[in-house]
């Protein structure tokens, strides 16, 4: 059985990962699982970059600590992923974007950044409050090597929060297809068009080959 720790804190991404990444070849351990509480620096200027910089991070800490103390898991084989991920609104010059989280501050809650950036799009038609959600899953494997995915899902901004699912700026994110948020999808509607369910399927697609 492979080991997969998810260098994330956030909890909805991790739900997510999990509901995308189910195989019953993989072990998928959070931070929490595995009780890390080390929280990474974020300095890179691209969502590849910060998701490579979160990965090598934890992997680099696990192999100094020695720290994974989990039955059936033996740290030098772990293979450590993170998702660096945000949404991009074009009318704004691409932000948030990497400072996805940070917008706003950390702790300001999504319900006042979402209605922020609605209000920053005021008398905006449709067609110009085209956004994406982008996402890069980096992988660092036991050997050093490291990989790096991206996906994306095309959208625009709503007028209004809509939806119950997911998390974060889910509710203002609209799809072309149905003018349906993606807090308004089930969560397997989401993951299979989703930036995430892209990035970490083209991620699978390469553990799978490493280990054939
Ligand atoms: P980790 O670094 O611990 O993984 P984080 O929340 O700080 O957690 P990021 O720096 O990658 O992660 O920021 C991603 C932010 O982008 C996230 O907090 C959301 O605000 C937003 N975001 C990313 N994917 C999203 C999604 O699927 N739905 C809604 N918002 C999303």
């Amino acid at each position: 059985m492979k080991t997969i720790l998810f260098a994330t804190h956030n909890d909805g991404k991790m739900k997510e990962v999990r509901e995308i990444l189910q195989d019953p070849a993989l072990s998928v351990l959070s931070l929490k699982d595995a009780k890390i509480a080390l929280e990474v620096e974020e300095t890179g200027s691209s969502f590849e970059e910060n998701a490579l910089q979160k990965a090598t991070q934890i992997a680099d800490w696990c192999q100094k600590s020695g720290a994974l103390d989990l039955p059936g898991c033996e740290p030098s084989e772990i293979i450590v992923l993170a998702d660096d991920s945000g949404l991009e609104i074009d009318r704004l010059g691409g932000e948030p974007g990497i400072y996805s989280a940070r917008y706003m501050g950390r702790d300001t809650s999504y319900r006042e950044k979402n209605a922020n950036l609605i209000a920053r799009l005021e008398g905006v038609p449709k067609e110009e409050r085209t956004a994406r959600f982008v996402c890069a899953i980096a992988a660092v494997f036991p050997d050093k090597t490291h990989a790096v995915t991206r996906g994306v899902v095309e959208g625009y901004i709503g007028w209004e929060e809509s939806g119950e699912n997911g998390f974060g700026y889910d509710p203002i994110f609209y799809l072309y297809e149905n003018d349906r948020s993606t807090a308004s999808l089930l969560p397997e509607e989401k993951n299979g068009i989703s930036h995430r369910g892209r990035a970490l399927r083209r991620m699978k697609e390469i553990l799978d080959e490493r280990n054939g």
